[in-house]
């Protein structure tokens, strides 16, 4: 069993990455971003709710984003390890995570941390704002989502230091190179 959260800011490279983890160790992926996603594309309340949150870069409500991530991880609880993206988002929200997990007498066993600079993070999402069209990677959203990042996200590392977890990434260079430095600290933690 594996369950890791793969954590950094706006576009460190936390969805990249987690497709990488995920072909190379047979885990499952939740990502709430592209959850939310989902619900946006399909217009259903929940989406509605979402957009409102996403479009001005700010965070959903802790309440709301954990009964979410309940619902998927009990459809989960078989899988053989499982990868969070873009979740937690608070110390709320970790300690939730905990505590869901520990009913089934797991936890979370790694925590990587992909540390990008500033400009760089600007720079791809912006260009992927251009490629995709993300309604969340323009320049003003962005600096909000940085923001909220520095607010309430990074508290985090230091959860994840205490609980003995915290694994930092350098985050920049070629994507293999980075996915080199996860291999090396995930091998240590399968059997
Ligand atoms: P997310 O979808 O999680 O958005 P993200 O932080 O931008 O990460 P993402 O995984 O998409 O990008 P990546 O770094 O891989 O969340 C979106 C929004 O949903 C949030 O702002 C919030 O409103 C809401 N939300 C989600 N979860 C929530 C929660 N738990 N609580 C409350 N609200 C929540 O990639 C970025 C770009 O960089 C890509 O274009 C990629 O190709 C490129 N890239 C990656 N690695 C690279 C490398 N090594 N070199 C160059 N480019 C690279």
């Amino acid at each position: 069993m594996l369950n890791i959260v793969i954590f950094g800011a706006p576009g460190s490279g936390k969805g990249t990455q987690s497709e990488l983890i995920i072909k190379e160790f047979g885990l499952e992926h939740i990502s709430t971003g592209d959850l939310l996603r989902v619900e946006i594309k399909n217009k259903t309340e929940l989406g509605k709710i979402a957009g409102q949150y996403i479009d001005k870069g700010q965070l959903l409500p802790d309440d709301l984003i954990i009964d979410i991530l309940a619902n998927v991880l009990e459809e989960k609880k078989n899988a053989k390890g499982i990868i969070f993206d873009g979740y937690p988002r608070t110390i709320p929200q970790a300690e939730a995570l905990k505590k869901m997990l520990n009913k089934h007498n797991k936890d979370v066993n790694v925590m990587l941390n992909l540390e990008v600079e500033e400009e760089e993070l600007i720079n791809r999402l912006i260009a992927r704002g251009l490629i995709q069209g993300r309604s969340d990677d323009n320049r003003e959203t962005i600096q909000s989502r940085l923001d909220v990042y520095h607010s309430q996200t990074t508290p985090l590392v230091e959860y994840y230091t205490k609980e003995g977890k915290h694994h930092a990434i350098k985050g920049t260079g070629s994507i293999e190179s980075i996915f080199e430095q996860i291999k090396t600290i995930l091998a240590k933690h399968v059997g």
